[in-house]
């Protein structure tokens, strides 16, 4: 008998979580298909190393586009459907909520409502978020904790969560949310919180910039690592009864220990002076060995209003009990590798200008 591979289309490939997705599909041997958006610089910079591969097809389209979704899903028929494409910046939301919106919710109902009319054997994966919990009143969060989202980014995703349930209930598509926590990598976007912070310490010990700006300290999240995530996905779509996991690490830290960690690792001392909007970090000490364009005394870190949010999320804290029974998974990266990895190749990236590679 012949064997058939089969076929992923994934919205959000150019993204951080799906490049590590679609290599990872491409290495179980799927022919991958992506959606990338027409920009005015090209943007396919985290999906560089795959480009060439003759399994990886991308194609023009946009989750605002129904017509051109269409147009793709039947021609493309595939096995199983991704979702990851969303205005995925929390912050971000609050100024765009109509077009997050539109993007993150009604976009995965244009999906849904194609597979339901084309062929309902197709299995799709939302990607479905922590956000969810927002104003959550529970130390850990769970699949049976209640939502009370926090952002037009979390309300729009709440919609794509029941949608996506509805649509597995109501007319038996295999549909599944992975309700995954903060995943981070060397890939992810500059202006979430790690990666800002990784970048920033990369260039003031280059001697690029002086400090880092940065809003509530204070917020307790979930890290793990994209890569490990992007595997989950996958899993999810391969058991026989569709559901929803939630995907952390069960670890939780501040936002001002992710900048002490980032220090620790590069061997620098800072103190934390000050409260409210007037604290800063100083050096204190730093490795002499090390060729740091820095001083001591001088401040790093500042706090500027303008990161902070309406609303803001302040403790996120995931308990996958589920999925690691259940999808038999684990997660491989500590929240010291991750840093280990961002801060080296933010070190690699801006001393060899290499800006744009991820
Ligand atoms: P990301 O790096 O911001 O990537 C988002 C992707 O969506 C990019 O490929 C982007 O294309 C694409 N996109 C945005 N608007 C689009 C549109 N209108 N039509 C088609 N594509 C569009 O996000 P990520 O960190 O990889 O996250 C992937 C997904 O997981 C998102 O849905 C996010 O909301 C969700 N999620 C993320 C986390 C996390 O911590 N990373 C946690 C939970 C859930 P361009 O490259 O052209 O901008
Ligand atoms: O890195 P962040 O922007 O991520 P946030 O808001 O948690 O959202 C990310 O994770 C969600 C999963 O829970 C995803 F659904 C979503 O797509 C995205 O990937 O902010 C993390 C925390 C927040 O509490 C924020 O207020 O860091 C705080 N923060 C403090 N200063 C800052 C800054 N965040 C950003 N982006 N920039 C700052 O200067």
């Amino acid at each position: 008998m012949k064997y058939k591979k089969k076929i992923a289309l994934i919205t959000g490939i150019t993204g951080q979580t799906g490049s590590y997705l679609a290599e990872f599909l491409l290495k179980k041997n799927y022919i991958v298909h992506g959606i990338i958006r027409r920009t005015s610089l090209i943007n396919t910079h985290r999906i560089n190393n795959i480009f060439s591969n003759q399994n990886l097809k991308l194609h023009y389209g946009d989750l605002s586009d129904p017509l051109n979704l269409d147009n793709l899903i039947r021609t493309i028929n595939p096995t199983e459907i991704y979702n990851l494409a969303a205005q995925s910046h929390v912050a971000v939301s609050f100024k765009l909520p109509e077009y997050t919106t539109n993007i993150n919710a009604l976009g995965c109902l244009r999906i849904l409502e194609i597979i339901k009319k084309f062929n309902n054997k197709i299995k799709f994966y939302q990607a479905s978020t922590s956000e969810l919990y927002g104003l959550t009143i529970t130390r850990m969060q769970n699949e049976k904790t209640v939502f009370y989202p926090q952002s037009p980014y979390a309300i729009s995703k709440l919609y794509a969560y029941w949608i996506t349930k509805h649509y597995r209930e109501s007319y038996k598509i295999f549909a599944c949310n992975g309700i995954l926590f903060n995943h981070e990598s060397s890939r992810r976007g500059e202006t979430f919180v790690t990666r800002k912070i990784t970048i920033g310490l990369a260039k003031i010990i280059l001697g690029i910039e002086k400090r880092i700006e940065l809003g509530n300290l204070d917020s307790l999240r979930d890290w793990g690592h994209a890569k490990d995530y992007a595997e989950m996905q996958w899993l999810m779509l391969q058991k026989k009864i569709p559901s929803d996991y939630v995907i952390s690490t069960g670890k939780q830290y501040s936002v001002r220990k992710f900048v002490e960690m980032c220090l620790k690792y590069m061997n620098i001392n800072i103190s934390w002076k000050g409260k409210g909007l007037n604290e800063i970090g100083v050096i204190e000490d730093f490795d002499k060995n090390k060729n740091y364009k820095l001083k001591k005394g001088q401040i790093i870190v500042k706090i500027n209003k303008k990161y902070f949010r309406p609303s803001e999320v302040r403790n996120l804290l995931g308990d996958s009990s589920k999925a690691k029974k259940e999808l038999k998974w684990k997660n491989k990266y500590s929240i010291k590798e991750i840093i280990s990895e961002m801060i080296d190749h933010d070190i690699h990236i801006l001393k060899n200008k290499l800006i744009n590679e991820y």
